[in-house]
């Protein structure tokens, strides 16, 4: 694998170095981030709600966050602030692409009060996305003592990273403010005119992969977990659904084979449910991305990230606590249809609410830094 620069005959010259500055990317946007985030340490009891992309608009017709808003709104003060829970909203609250902050914040008072208690009661960070990164030159708003680009969480002598993750992307108009305002010029006053509708949601797949893929790389170098948003699409320990499904069923019919009978029936039963969910996913689409292969061999849990709010079906959002960290969805129970946990967990109601919360994976921080450490 070691590849000395071609000409370079001295074998003093063949070490380490050389091999790495031949495949160690640079990602010096993302560097900058991690130097630059502001230090908040976990404790041993410390709760931390994640949530993204939740793309308020002006209540009316085009605002996405319409849909779910009485969800969010019942989860956080009936769940999140009784149990303690710091928050941090991580980019793309706002949908400044579409609408004037004062719309949003006009439309969205009741939420903002919310956002503004977890302050009070906890903790507040709020990141900058792509489409709210007008928010840092913006007057009069109202969470602007919590406005961040990144925060960095010491979880003893390790590192979780929350950012949003448009940093990572190579197009322009994500990258720099400047451009970033020109065309938010362009989608309010001549796209809406003419009919673009959606462009917040532009994404394909490949797209998708890249940036996550950079923020990989990046994560596995500087040996710190990231957690984003950006993408819509949910990730644990670095796995998509599809790839989380497949990982899984595999680990199963390893499994099978050294199952006691009674076991076996068990086994087999698990694998025809994940099966099917399996199915389901590719019967959406393309719309949840399924191109996996982030990975050369193994797994490094090393990227995790919220998904959004804006979901046909419900929410999903990671949380903190302790030691654990958890993938979590939230949904209106009348209209879902009854969503399938590989970790033989079940929804718990909010109340008489109607709505509910799943955790959808778990998993230990130590384990995830043991990982990372030992695979990076
Ligand atoms: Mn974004």
């Amino acid at each position: 694998m070691t590849a000395p620069a071609a000409g370079d005959a001295s074998p003093g010259r063949r070490g380490t170095a050389v091999t790495m500055s031949i495949h160690q990317k640079k990602h010096p946007q993302l560097e900058r981030l991690l130097r630059n985030a502001r230090e908040v340490s976990l404790e041993a009891d410390s709760r931390v709600l994640i949530l993204s992309d939740l793309h308020m608009g002006n209540g009316g017709r085009r605002d996405e966050f319409r849909r779910n808003s009485q969800l969010v709104s019942s989860m956080l003060s009936g769940y999140y602030l009784p149990e303690r829970y710091g928050l941090v909203l991580n980019g793309d609250i706002e949908e400044l692409f579409k609408f004037p902050l004062e719309e949003i914040t006009a439309e969205w008072r009741g939420m903002y009060d919310l956002f503004e208690s977890f302050r009070r009661e906890a903790f507040l960070w709020k990141t900058i996305g792509n489409h709210d990164a007008e928010l840092a030159l913006a007057r009069g708003y109202p969470l602007a003592d919590s406005l961040v680009e990144s925060v960095k969480f010491s979880y003893g002598d390790e590192t979780v990273l929350v950012f949003h993750g448009h940093q990572a992307s190579v197009l322009l108009w994500e990258t720099y403010p400047i451009v970033s305002r020109a065309v938010v010029f362009f989608l309010r006053y001549i796209a809406k005119p003419v009919g673009i509708r959606n462009f917040s949601i532009a994404y394909n797949s490949r797209r998708r992969f890249a940036i996550e893929k950079s923020i990989y790389e990046f994560s596995n170098q500087a040996k710190v977990v990231s957690v984003i948003g950006h993408t819509h699409r949910p990730l644990f320990e670095s796995l998509s659904k599809v790839d989380y499904l497949n990982y899984r069923i595999e680990e199963l019919c390893r499994a099978y084979s050294s199952a006691e009978n009674g076991e076996k029936e068990r086994i087999e039963g698990k694998i025809a449910g994940l099966k099917g969910e399996l199915e389901a996913c590719y019967s959406e689409g393309k719309r949840i991305g399924l191109r996996s292969g982030l990975y050369n061999n193994i797994t490094i849990p090393s990227v995790f990230n919220s998904g959004c709010a804006i979901g046909k079906r419900g929410i999903t959002a990671l949380e903190i606590e302790g030691n654990r960290i958890r993938l979590v969805y939230w949904y209106n129970g009348k209209q879902s249809r009854r969503f399938m946990s590989d970790r033989d967990n079940s929804p718990h109601e909010l109340g008489s609410s109607g709505f509910y919360r799943i955790v959808l994976n778990e998993d230990s921080l130590d384990y995830v830094f043991s990982r990372l450490h030992l695979l990076a």
